[in-house]
């Protein structure tokens, strides 16, 4: 579409974007839906070449490690929805992160992390990178004088890092001043967005300089994937895959998930709409509940954040974090009462997933962390799918009705 109307696609939806971006029929026998180039290697048009390829001297295509077309376009997709120069696809969200991470810094500099993150990225910072010489740093996002405290006592910071909203308890944080606090002590500012996706709001466009996601939630959107990308700069873009990707960590995404991925971005905004609308009547169902004893949603008028949601988010989205009256016991019951919910980790998917993550995919901080961290042991998630929501609720009914006194 862009070969077709250049300069005009800044203009055009994100749902168009994400249906017809980088894409021109004509160019594959006018396939509508772009082919999945099934191939490790290229061939050279002549030993020259090959070299000239490996120097840089020759655009094209050399490994499929570092480079595929049908990546390059879901790449061009991500960079348009997301509002920034370029994307690089990534076998998953934790490969994006080390990727981004192993090229961006080196022994003895300093980050400052978020206090709430999903587990395996607090253990890649607190357990991984630390044990290669970065210092890693704690903070409270969402006090901002804590925040700026922090960029100064650690010396010269690098990168500050958070998720908005952040898993599990959907804290949101303030994008564009976390980013200025961050741009002001000379720190580049990266935000994980898959809780929020492009279709809830653009952090380069509020001043980061990075997004990360795990591709595996509502980008690829069907639960039959892994995948992660990172979106931003050019030549930040390019720096991680020549370096993170391809030296470091080998993460690529295989062409039949790009693929897959593509043809998820193509629903994301009838998705998230779709996702937003169910979570925000089951938020207000489980307020309501007398067996539910807290509700954290970011479209609920009780939410602590609210204002702060509604002015940075398009959508609430589809996440939900609640405790019960009786506390991980009543939530474990609660879990295994369900009958068409599904007990299982991952989001974003058509199928609503519920999970606890103090002993799933928080589990990987120690209790002690959790609670000075603010991650309590009673608290559930429910990723709000898209079946039918009077399902849902009857659901989420029949199994708080169904627990014991
Ligand atoms: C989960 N999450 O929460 P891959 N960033 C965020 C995430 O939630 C995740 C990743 C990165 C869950 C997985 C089991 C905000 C993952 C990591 O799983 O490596 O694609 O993404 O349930």
């Amino acid at each position: 579409m862009d070969k077709r109307a250049p300069g005009r696609n800044a203009e055009l939806g994100l749902s168009t974007r994400a249906i017809h971006h980088g894409y021109d029929p004509a160019d594959e026998h006018g396939a509508l839906t772009p082919p999945i180039f099934m191939t490790s290697t290229y061939a050279f048009e002549s030993a020259e070449a090959g070299s000239e390829l490996f120097r840089g001297e020759r655009a094209g295509y050399i490994y499929g490690r570092t480079k595929n077309p049908t990546q390059a376009l879901l790449e061009a997709r991500l960079a348009s929805l997301e509002g920034g120069e370029g994307a690089l696809a990534l076998a998953s969200g934790m490969g994006a992160i080390s990727a981004t991470m192993w090229t961006l810094l080196n022994a003895g500099d300093s980050v400052v992390i978020d206090r709430i993150l999903y587990g395996n990225t607090f253990a890649f910072f607190t357990k991984g990178l630390s044990r290669f010489g970065v210092n890693v740093r704690l903070a409270d996002f969402t006090d901002l004088d804590a925040l700026a405290h922090e960029l100064s006592a650690a010396g010269q910071v690098k990168i500050v890092y958070f998720e908005t909203p952040a898993n599990p308890n959907l804290r949101v944080i303030d994008i564009a001043r976390v980013s200025s606090l961050a741009k002001a002590a000379g720190a580049l500012t990266i935000v994980d967005n898959t809780f929020a996706t492009p279709v809830l709001q653009n952090p380069l466009k509020l001043g980061a300089d990075l997004v990360v996601h795990s591709a595996t939630k509502y980008l690829g959107g069907h639960g039959d994937l892994l995948g992660g990308a990172v979106v931003g700069s050019s030549a930040l873009v390019e720096r991680i895959r020549g370096t993170g990707l391809r030296a470091l960590t080998g993460a690529t995404l295989s062409p039949l998930n790009a693929f897959l991925i593509l043809r998820g971005l193509k629903t994301l905004e009838v998705r998230m709409e779709r996702h937003s609308r169910s979570a925000l009547e089951i938020a207000g169902q489980l307020e309501r509940h007398p067996r539910v004893s807290h509700v954290a949603y970011p479209g609920l008028k009780s939410f602590p954040q609210y204002e702060l949601a509604q002015r940075q988010m398009r959508q609430p989205g589809g996440l939900i974090a609640f405790e019960l009256e009786g506390g991980v016991e009543a939530g474990m019951d609660f879990m295994n009462g369900l009958e068409l919910i599904v007990r299982a980790v991952s989001l974003g998917d058509a199928e609503t997933l519920v999970q606890h993550p103090a002993s799933m995919t928080h589990a990987t901080y120690s209790a002690e962390e959790r609670k000075r961290h603010g991650i309590s042991d009673n608290l559930f998630r429910l990723s709000v799918g898209l079946e039918n929501v009077e399902d849902l609720t009857a659901d989420i009914a029949q199994a708080l009705d169904g627990l014991r006194d």
